[in-house]
């Protein structure tokens, strides 16, 4: 219907390289709960949260980074410190005890919805696998 045909323009928008929403809250123009911040991403609270603790870490300059597999090179350091974020951010929430998860969906058959790349940070309940 009306509301999937815009999500999916707005999809296809920003997989071509427009702004997305994700633009809009690295700028505090719409409200998130950022957990953590450096000079290079940010980490901030999912708001359809899939676990007790689901977080998702982006990029502050998102670049030719829509999606994971854009990436060149020169993002191999954004790529690492992303990945040493997300372990950062889980035990920031307790997760490093327990276990959690890390997962880039990558694309239409990965259900990307957000073409800004985003490290999505889950746990605080027993996952399953695999995965839908
Ligand atoms: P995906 O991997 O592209 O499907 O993940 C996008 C995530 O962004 C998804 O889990 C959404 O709940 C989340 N999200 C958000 O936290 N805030 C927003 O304003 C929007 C999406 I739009």
């Amino acid at each position: 219907h009306d509301e999937a045909a815009a999500a999916r323009a707005a999809a296809k928008s920003a997989s071509e390289g427009g702004p997305t929403i994700f633009d809009k809250i690295i700028k505090r123009e719409i409200p998130a709960t950022v957990v953590f911040e450096d000079e290079l991403c940010m980490a901030f609270r999912d708001v359809n949260p899939q676990a007790p603790t689901h977080l998702l870490v982006i990029p502050k300059e998102r670049g030719n980074l829509s999606q994971l597999s854009k990436a060149q090179e020169d993002d191999k350091s954004m790529l690492g410190h992303l990945l040493y974020t997300a372990n950062r951010v889980a035990a920031q929430e307790g997760l490093d005890k327990t276990g959690y998860r890390v997962v880039i969906n990558d694309g239409v058959e990965g259900c990307q919805s957000v073409y800004h790349l985003h490290l999505h940070v889950i746990g605080g309940r027993q996952l399953t696998w695999p995965p839908g």
